[in-house]
């Protein structure tokens, strides 16, 4: 068994568009009826995954989810005099950001020694909660083998849980057993507290975590209420160092404090509120990043390129390089048709540390398989879409001819 992060990332769907659905996302409420461009948006994400896939190694992604989603429609009766967020939301195509598909436990961190999924309910946004049942069917695909993984149901729809991007793992090396930290939101602010500490904690006991490798902390809701709806927004981990956002945590000293307690080989690589204010690192998102381990050693943050566009950001940055810490190097993506949406490169990936031999290789990605999927997102993918249009039969039509023509072309028609 040779053990290795893959990530996963979401291939961004035919229907993709702004129809400003997350309440405290500020990018998605800021973008609200702008037109705009799925095939655009489906080549910006992978162009990212080639990228990581030479640069470093094993990438996989999952598919769009069935859209518009006819059973919601009829769940909820919309018609004509429906509120036209509920139509949109049936079209959404926000399973791309698969950070939030599920809460992944490699097979070293659970009793049973295998790697346990849970996909994420989602519960707080109508076009979010419609995900996970499809997401699940995916996950089962993918990850088959049941000697070596186990996917459950998502928590009951009485405790929010957005999946990985409210986690983080910290270990020696992505093989080795590691600490799981769960960061949940307290409810009672301006914008919903997406993510509950019940959620997490059942999750835990799902995947079989050991009590003492766990850890749980609470987001700031300072945080929360500048617009860092997922914890992922403000703080992103690899192996034994944290990335974060000096006003992350509730209790910043705690949370470290917690951390090291459990994994006393921590390092800390902290961005204070004076050099990045929270509101550039949220508008920059320089925290939904990811970071990875490069082959060669040391590990590189691969930020959104809006990053550039930022002083502050980008001076933090350099004289981070400058310094002696454990990132090495910096990979500015562009994913803009995403970030517009609330979601970077760190959204767009779900981590799975497994053996590769042990994954549908349906799922995962080689330069043969990007050509592939680069032409059916070139020939099928809508240019553009206004959000005035969603409801109309020839876009869906489209839409769904789109999918269908990903499916067939990566032999995943049993997703139809
Ligand atoms: O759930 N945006 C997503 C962005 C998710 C980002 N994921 C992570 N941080 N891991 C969300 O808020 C906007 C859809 C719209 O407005 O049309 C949206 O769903």
């Amino acid at each position: 068994m040779s053990l290795a992060e893959i990530n996963f990332d979401g291939i961004v769907g035919p229907s993709h568009n702004y129809a400003g659905l997350s309440l405290g996302n500020i990018a998605s409420a800021s973008h609200k009826g702008d037109v705009s461009y799925p095939r655009a948006a489906a080549l910006q994400g992978l162009a990212k995954m080639r990228g990581n896939l030479a640069r470093f190694g094993a990438q996989g992604f999952l598919l769009p989810l069935p859209r518009p989603n006819q059973g919601l429609l009829d769940a909820l009766a919309v018609d004509e005099g429906a509120d036209r967020g509920l139509l949109a939301a049936a079209w959404s195509a926000s399973s791309m950001w698969t950070a939030n598909a599920a809460t992944v436990s490699p097979a070293p961190d659970c009793a049973d020694g295998r790697c346990h999924l849970t996909p994420a309910n989602l519960v707080t946004m109508v076009h979010r909660a419609q995900e996970w049942p499809d997401t699940k069917k995916q996950l089962a695909l993918a990850f088959a083998d049941t000697e070596h993984f186990a996917v459950h149901d998502a928590v009951p729809s009485s405790f929010g849980d957005e999946g990985a991007a409210n986690h983080m793992r910290l270990c020696a090396s992505h093989g080795e057993a590691g600490v799981e930290v769960f960061v949940y939101g307290r409810p009672g602010g301006a914008f919903p507290a997406r993510q509950h500490e019940q959620a997490s904690r059942a999750v835990a006991r799902l995947h079989g975590l050991d009590p003492d490798r766990c850890v749980f902390i609470e987001q700031n809701p300072v945080a929360i209420e500048a617009g860092a709806f997922h914890n992922d927004v403000v703080a992103v981990a690899n192996e034994g160092v944290i990335f974060a956002h000096e006003l992350a945590f509730a209790d910043r000293i705690g949370a470290y404090e917690a951390m090291r307690r459990a994994f006393p080989a921590l390092q800390v690589v902290e961005v204070p509120d004076s050099a990045v204010s929270l509101s550039e690192a949220i508008k920059t998102y320089l925290f939904n990043a990811q970071l990875v381990t490069r082959p060669e050693g040391g590990m590189a943050l691969v930020v959104p390129d809006d990053c550039r566009d930022s002083q502050p950001v980008w001076n933090w940055l350099e004289s981070m390089l400058a310094g002696n810490g454990p990132i090495r190097e910096v990979v500015p993506v562009d994913v803009r048709q995403s970030m517009a949406n609330g979601g970077g490169p760190a959204c767009l990936r779900l981590r799975v540390v497994a053996d590769p031999a042990t994954v549908d290789p349906r799922f995962l990605l080689s330069e043969a398989r990007a050509e592939g999927i680069e032409s059916v997102i070139s020939a099928h993918w809508p240019e553009q879409i206004d959000p005035a249009d969603l409801g109309s039969t020839s876009l869906a039509e489209s839409v769904r001819l789109a999918r269908s023509a990903l499916l067939e072309a990566l032999d995943l028609t049993e997703l139809g």
